[in-house]
């Protein structure tokens, strides 16, 4: 049993783990920098230590300083939340060393997926389908066009340590493989300190589609369905969905079992997220794991009645899985928007700055996750989502109406934000009828459509 738990993290996700611990009779430490003085995060935790100045290399991103701290307060464990130390291996490492319980899988897992390469060769393995593509690095130029002819054009390659489209490039023909695959090289060696890359197949247009997944520390793993996240702008989501509009009863069966068998061919435990390509066939590839707790994770929560939270923090406790996969039922539809404060109407220009007005909507199905108040002020250091609003209704076009009705509700004045857009897209005929991939939202913005709708204001 924990008694107490240090969240290593800030904003509404440091607000979600205290208030998952409070339910269950934990008590917390919140660490933050001095720009997360006056948060919300801090003042609701038991205690709190300032473990640094603004930027996260000087505070949140300091593993001493929140061992540090973490050993001054006699913690049981430390929970990272996503992004800063969520998928550092060196750090699950650390917190084992001095015997505090990291709420993730072990270093060993963290390893395993955090290399994309590796976490490629290791599903090729066990008969898990990939994208076509490279056997391991690309090592040179000549190795780079011999699988690229192979492979036939287009072709992306692909940051070994990437994720989240840092050090990827699309080519075309041989002049811009060449191009892409030491612009590729540089990029991934500047970000990541390792210049590994591989090469794939490019499939145009797909579905990004991923499970949720939970596995004990005594083997049971267990999917809870799909979230669709296919609506994002470079990279970053700004809608998702559970269930996907384009996955049916059989499909979700078949990705839901491919996803668990992904977990246990390195030994998975505690939440994760098994990231899939899908093609306008339905054909679906394993594309990377998440090790961590996701920012979209409440649409699952609302469909299936789990408290992901909750069910880590027992996890890392040691307990065993209180549901059987049988037992895990889909109830509604439930839709995620991400609220950032950018200037939609200027190519999303993070806009930080005192919120003068923050005033949330509520009503039946619907849930505000964030760390925001009135008076608050937005730190320039830190990504630029303000809030999460979720709904849940009973089918996917009352989840849309309900989302419409709560973003309608949404009062913040101040800063700008993105809820225009997120409003635009709500109301745009495709998206109401579930056609979108992953190339929708830039399709949507250079149609010049969304940008005419501020003339009318
Ligand atoms: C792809 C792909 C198409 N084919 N891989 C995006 C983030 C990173 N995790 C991998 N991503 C993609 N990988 C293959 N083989 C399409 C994407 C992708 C994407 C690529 C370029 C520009 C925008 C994109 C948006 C979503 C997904």
């Amino acid at each position: 049993m924990f008694n107490k738990i240090l969240i290593a993290n800030r904003g509404e996700i440091a607000l979600r783990i205290i208030r998952a611990c409070k339910e269950l009779g934990i008590k917390t430490v919140a660490v933050f920098s001095s720009a997360d003085a006056d948060s919300m995060f801090r003042h609701l935790a038991d205690e709190s230590v300032c473990i640094g100045p603004p930027p996260p290399s000087s505070s949140y991103l300091m593993i001493q300083r929140i061992i540090s701290a973490a050993e001054i307060c006699d913690v049981d464990a430390i929970h990272p939340g996503y992004g800063f130390l969520a998928e550092n291996a060196h750090f699950a490492e650390v917190c084992r060393s001095c015997d505090i319980k990291f709420i993730g899988p072990g270093p060993e897992q963290i390893t395993a997926m955090g290399d994309k390469v590796n976490a490629r060769e290791t599903m090729k393995k066990v008969k898990i389908p990939v994208t076509p593509g490279s056997d391991g690095e690309v090592p040179d130029e000549a190795t780079a066009k011999k699988v690229a002819k192979k492979l036939g054009f287009p072709v992306i390659i692909k940051a070994s340590a990437g994720g989240g489209g840092k050090g990827m490039r699309i080519a075309h023909n041989e002049a811009s493989l060449i191009r892409g695959f030491n612009a590729a090289k540089l990029e991934a060696e500047k970000a990541f300190g390792n210049s590994s890359v591989y090469i794939e197949k490019f499939l145009e247009n797909p579905r990004h589609i991923e499970f949720q997944i939970l596995a004990d520390e005594h083997g049971n793993v267990v999917h809870l369905g799909e979230r669709d996240c296919s609506i994002q702008r470079r990279h970053q989501k700004l809608i998702e969905e559970s269930p996907s509009p384009f996955i049916g009863v059989d499909l979700r069966k078949k990705m839901g079992e491919t996803a668990v068998r992904a977990a246990q061919a390195v030994k998975y435990f505690n939440a994760g997220t098994i990231e899939f390509l899908v093609d306008k066939n339905k054909n679906f590839y394993f594309m990377e794991m998440n090790t961590r707790i996701q920012v979209e994770h409440p649409v699952t929560e609302e469909v299936t009645g789990v408290d992901l939270v909750k069910a880590q923090i027992k996890i890392a406790m040691g307990e065993k899985l209180s549901l059987r996969q049988k037992e895990i039922q889909f109830r509604g539809h439930a839709i995620e928007c991400r609220i950032n404060a950018e200037n939609p109407y200027n190519d999303f220009s993070p806009c930080p700055g005192k919120v003068a007005l923050f005033c949330p909507p509520g009503g039946f199905g619907v849930r505000v996750d964030s760390h925001v108040y009135s008076g608050y002020t937005i730190s320039p250091n830190y990504d630029s989502m303000i809030a999460k609003l979720i709904v849940h209704a009973d089918d996917r076009k009352q989840a849309i109406a309900r989302c419409n009705r709560a973003l309608e509700e949404f009062e913040i004045k101040g800063v700008k934000t993105s809820i225009p857009f997120t409003q635009f897209i709500m109301n745009s005929r495709d998206f109401i009828e579930g056609k979108y991939d992953t190339g929708y939202l830039e399709n949507v913005l250079n149609s010049g459509q969304f940008h005419k709708t501020q003339e009318n204001k």
